[in-house]
């Protein structure tokens, strides 16, 4: 395969072009788009989705990275569709996949401290009645008590950790006490204790695979790494002993070592001649961890902030849809979307009906098929914690508590110059349309006493936060 020249392949889009794209449209698909994707053919698409986690905004070689090694992942992106301005709805790993795997924003979705409201339709759920095999293979990290595991809702198999770090030998929970084991295959203990959890995942999925490949199957790989701990596989190790900055070169390996097991994967696809008919997305859950138990060596190269902060760095990840079958290869597309959207993307795709309530996503089939169709969200909305953010078109807000910021990202997309006193009209739109979403928000049955209070507005303000 021929190498991915990323750099050409941008430098393609003039700055007219990337400004025109920039624009968050009307619904794009209210006109209709592509057909029923799945029509012609005999047999559904396969869908195999991989998240990293806390892996940086751009943090692979395909995003511009210089120093990592990422083939597997780059010649994914190469034979797909890789978004240069792809949102997750939170800094953080639960809130982020809650809202994925739901199409609907995690204030409606998530139970806080619990998990997913067993009510709520996951894309396994969706995906199920029309006939696919699933599997969750990784970490859960979506449910914590009795009926909101993975195997509760809609994933036939389970296997890994249902916590938010674990050690990948030992499989004892990695993040204070007490010291316990946390790995598990359905509603089972698992042990095998000194086995590296990346291998586990990669040996679990191809069985999974090899099982189903005469079946739609939908493998969920939600991958433990680059996040702590800090345990990447030896051999990746070696790759990077010409990086000074030990944090770096460690997170470096962690990167391989994912990379690497993305390619076993797709090694086995195309071993069983399933990999045209199988749609792969890829993605980051948000941006890279500054934690101190992370290394710190992720980054979000010149985006502000990462992981916990609403900050493009925290926000914009990495994302790749590929499906040879019918989305062609080698295309960049700079329209702003959301993981919100690839729950109703594979309900397209894959010729199955929407949940029976309100998605807040919207399928991105015409955008897989065009750069020159629009966004289909006029806006796009943020809440985390004390923290809101909206954007639409180049403008950015992001408020924490009563100081705001406001950003034009055509023109910074590093969020360092403040245009909140300067343009203040679009501040206070910006707050207008924050306040009208929590207001609906707070409508929403699911949300009952954990919605996010409105904004406030006091003139005068507009500091940069910190
Ligand atoms: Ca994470």
């Amino acid at each position: 395969m021929a190498p991915v020249d990323w750099e050409t392949m941008t430098a393609q889009f003039t700055r007219r072009q990337a400004l025109a794209t920039l624009g968050l449209g009307a619904a794009a698909l209210a006109g209709g788009t592509v057909p029923s994707a799945c029509a012609a053919f005999r047999r559904r698409p396969n869908v195999v989705l991989f998240v990293a986690d806390d892996l940086g905004s751009v943090d692979l070689r395909c995003y511009g990275s210089k120093d990592l090694l990422t083939p597997h992942i780059d010649a994914l992106a190469y034979s797909g569709v890789r978004f240069s301005q792809f949102y997750v709805t939170a800094p953080a790993c639960t809130p982020s996949r809650a809202s994925m795997l739901t199409g609907r924003h995690f204030p409606r979705v998530l139970r806080l401290g619990h998990g997913i409201n067993p009510a709520e339709t996951t894309i396994a759920e969706m995906l199920k009645p029309a006939g696919y095999h699933t599997a969750c293979i990784g970490k859960w990290h979506l449910g914590f008590d009795d009926g909101m595991y993975a195997d509760d809702q809609g994933f036939d198999e389970f296997f890994g950790h249902r916590t938010g770090a674990m050690d990948n030998y030992s499989h004892h929970y990695y993040w204070g006490g007490p010291d316990r084991h946390v790995m598990w295959r359905n509603k089972e203990r698992w042990h095998e204790e000194g086995s590296y959890f990346p291998d586990l995942m990669v040996r679990e999925s191809v069985r999974f695979i090899e099982q189903n490949k005469d079946e739609p199957f939908f493998l969920y790989m939600p991958f433990n790494i680059p996040h702590y701990p800090i345990q990447p596989d030896p051999a990746a190790r070696e790759r990077y002993g010409h990086i000074e900055n030990a944090s770096r070169r460690e997170y470096a390996a962690l990167v391989s070592t994912l990379d690497d097991r993305v390619g076993m994967i797709m090694a086995k696809l195309e071993e069983l001649d399933l990999r045209d008919n199988t749609i792969v997305i890829f993605l980051s859950d948000h941006g890279h961890s500054t934690e101190e138990r992370s290394g710190g060596g992720g980054s979000a190269g010149i985006l502000r902030g990462g992981k916990m902060t609403l900050w493009e760095g925290g926000l914009r990840v990495p994302a790749i849809i590929s499906w040879p079958a019918h989305i062609s290869g080698r295309q960049l597309r700079p329209q702003p979307v959301t993981a919100l959207d690839l729950l109703p993307t594979l309900a397209e795709f894959c010729d199955v009906p929407l949940p029976q309530v309100e998605i807040d996503g919207a399928s991105l089939a015409s955008v897989c098929a065009s750069d020159e169709a629009s966004s289909p969200h006029d806006a796009l909305y943020w809440v985390y914690k004390e923290d809101w953010a909206v954007r639409e078109g180049p403008w950015k807000i992001v408020g924490q508590g009563d100081d705001i910021f406001l950003a034009n990202l055509a023109l910074d997309p590093t969020e360092t110059i403040d245009h909140a006193k300067s343009h203040r009209h679009v501040q206070n739109r910006l707050v207008d349309l924050h306040n009208r979403w929590i207001l609906k928000l707070s409508q929403d049955a699911n949300v009952a006493s954990q919605a996010p209070a409105p904004h406030r507005r006091r003139a005068g303000r507009g500091r940069r936060p910190e």
